[in-house]
């Protein structure tokens, strides 16, 4: 008879937390946690550390192993373009007590990146369908109790040239994030 805990344990092991998304340097992540630190001044909050910082593009959960190999074969399948991004506003969102920065403006390539990969994890992998609008930022600090006053900023300029696929650990400190794939955005097609 087949020992039942031990397949599960071994499944289990597989699984693992996964997102795609765009992953800045070491140098405007340090340029964006700069700002969290300047708006939030000694606020009460929960600061994510610098190398966290990120736009995630689409949140797969946890997924087993044939998954996160369609959600790769996915990924490797789109032809996105590279793109600017000008990092110029903070926002606070109430509902999550959380604040964020993000573009203005949010280029079509980008746009046209997250919806391409949702419909195509969604019609090749069995992915939900996000409903939610997708809304470009990078979560800066969390529970963060009412919008801080001071949230003009600098603007930040990222040239995004790839997108990732992050897989999540959650320990006692936090998250712990491990960029596991990667795709060049170059505009080609997977058969150029
Ligand atoms: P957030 O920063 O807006 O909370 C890793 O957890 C990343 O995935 C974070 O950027 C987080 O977005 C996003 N995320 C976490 N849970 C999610 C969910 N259920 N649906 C969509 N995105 C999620």
């Amino acid at each position: 008879m087949p020992n039942i805990c031990a397949m599960t344990d071994e499944n289990a092991d597989q699984r693992q937390r996964l997102f795609f998304a765009l992953w800045p340097d070491a140098e405007i992540q340090g340029a964006l946690a700069e700002h969290a630190c300047q708006a939030l001044d000694r606020r009460r909050a929960r600061r994510l550390p610098a190398e966290n910082l990120h736009i995630t593009l689409a949140f797969l959960g946890e997924v087993d192993a044939d998954t996160r190999a369609c959600a790769e074969a996915t990924a490797a399948g789109l032809s996105g373009e590279p793109f600017g991004l000008s990092i110029d506003r903070l926002g606070y969102w109430p509902q999550k007590n959380l604040l964020w920065a993000g573009p203005s403006t949010t280029p079509s390539a980008l746009e046209r990146l997250a919806a391409d990969l949702g419909e195509a994890l969604a019609s090749d992998c069995g992915f939900e369908r996000e409903q939610r609008a997708f809304k470009a930022h990078l979560t800066l600090a969390r529970k963060v109790p009412k919008m801080p006053p001071r949230i003009a900023i600098e603007p930040v300029d990222w040239p995004v040239e790839r997108f990732v696929l992050v897989a999540s650990e959650t320990g006692p400190q936090g998250a712990t994030y491990t960029i596991v794939g990667e795709w060049p955005l170059t505009g080609d097609t997977a058969s150029d």
